[in-house]
């Protein structure tokens, strides 16, 4: 009977273990430059022509602040400085196996530190104004966290 329990209690933390990789979690930056942000047009793929924050998924083993980072360095050639958590969403369609509404895109206030933002992996990069924001065509995913960001330019 200990046996067989032990054997169940293996196969449990075997399908734990294989959920907890399945989970992509995503993380975007809205970098704020006066009263100004960042938002770029995605390039290729199913989303292609729509804007994002800029950002991309979290490695295994990564912190989601180091893949923030390593994403603006990847995609726009700037260092930033992450500043504070600005919200999150339900990740639809990026999950592969793991349990629906698992992932999330969650999106950071950062500042440039240095270079200038070029599109290596984007169509179109463009500073907009909070009363621009809302007339551009988004990502599903992102559209939800505009009033976060209005917010944070409005206070700024
Ligand atoms: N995604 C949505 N909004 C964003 C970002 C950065 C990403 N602001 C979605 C698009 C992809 C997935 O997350 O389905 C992974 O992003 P990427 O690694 O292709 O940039
Ligand atoms: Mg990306």
């Amino acid at each position: 009977v200990l046996a067989a329990m032990q054997a169940h209690l293996d196969l449990l933390a075997a399908a734990a273990q294989r959920r907890a990789e399945d989970v992509v979690q995503v993380v975007g930056a809205a970098l704020v430059d006066g009263d100004r942000v960042l938002v770029a047009q995605r390039g290729g793929g199913s989303l292609a022509g729509l804007w994002e924050f800029p950002g991309g998924k979290v490695e295994p083993g990564e912190s989601e602040l180091a893949a923030l980072v390593r994403e603006c360095r990847e995609e726009l050639a700037v260092e930033i400085a992450p500043q504070a958590f600005l919200g999150e969403v339900p990740l639809p369609g990026v999950v592969a196996g793991g349990e629906p509404g698992a992932s999330t895109l969650r999106v950071w206030w950062g500042r440039i530190e240095s270079g200038d933002p070029v599109d290596h992996e984007h169509t179109e990069l463009r500073w907009v104004r909070a009363d621009e924001l809302e007339a551009l065509d988004w990502i599903p995913a992102d559209r939800p966290l505009l009033p976060a960001v209005r917010a944070l330019l409005a206070r700024l």
